[in-house]
């Protein structure tokens, strides 16, 4: 089995890479990917760089060009629900594009023709984040995620997103991942800690809190990455 661990920053897989500490570097099409064996499960681990269409080529290259069969996601998100706080985290139970707009055609946000304006995640995957979750003790909300190629630093703005959609949380890379994921195949996960709540403060929370939110989902992550592996 071969598992792909996937973030938008550096900073949100370098708490992977530091725990598994030797990997393979290649780079390909723009990008770095990190190869290792851990516990017995191959793993390419990436970062992407930020938005859709970045997330979008990094998730479709390590499906189709290093083989990767479950996808797993670690990052940051703006809070929209008022029970998410910083360092929360939440995994997301379908997620949507918040900024695909042909509704002068009649048709709904965040659709278009053959797509879906929600992608489903793995529940397989999702009942694992429960499993860990009680057995680390902590809260996990499950909800729904809306991508758009915005920071979200705009209080109407993430209500529009909140309201139109039914999303706890928002951020730039997961919806496209997922139709990448659901177009291929292949079974995906994203968790997200919160950062900041999407709203005028946004900029100096998400400086402040990138690092240690990503640290608290790459950990987490990696608790499902042993959970595979047992
Ligand atoms: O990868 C982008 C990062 C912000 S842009 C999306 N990530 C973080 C999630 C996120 C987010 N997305 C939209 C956290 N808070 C968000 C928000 N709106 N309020 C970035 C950040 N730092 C430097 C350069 N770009």
């Amino acid at each position: 089995m071969k598992l792909a661990i996937m973030g938008a920053m550096p900073e949100e897989i370098a708490p992977i890479l530091e725990k598994i500490g030797t990997y393979k570097t290649t780079e390909y099409a723009g990008n770095k990917y990190y190869e290792a064996t851990y516990n017995g499960i191959d793993l390419v681990i990436a970062y992407s760089k930020i938005g859709k269409v970045f997330s979008t080529l990094t998730a479709a290259t390590m499906i189709e060009h290093f083989g990767a069969q479950k996808l797993l996601f670690s990052g940051v998100a703006g809070a929209i629900s008022s029970e998410l706080k910083v360092g929360d985290l939440i995994v997301a139970t379908k997620l949507s594009q918040h900024d695909l707009d042909i509704t002068a055609f009649g048709h709904p946000f965040g659709y278009v023709p053959e797509g879906a304006v929600f992608v489903e995640s793995d529940k397989t995957l999702i009942e694992l984040s429960k499993q860990v979750a009680s057995e680390m003790g902590l809260h996990v909300k499950e909800g729904i995620i809306a991508t758009g190629d915005q920071f979200v630093a705009n209080e109407e703005r993430k209500n529009w997103i909140g309201s139109t959609f039914g999303a706890d949380a928002l951020e730039m890379e997961g919806g496209s991942v997922a139709v990448v994921c659901n177009a291929l195949h292949v079974p995906f996960f994203i968790l997200r800690a919160i950062s900041d709540a999407a709203d005028m403060d946004a900029s100096f929370s998400f400086d402040a809190f990138l690092e240690s939110s990503a640290k608290t989902s790459a950990e987490f992550v990696m608790k499902m990455v042993d959970k595979i592996g047992e």
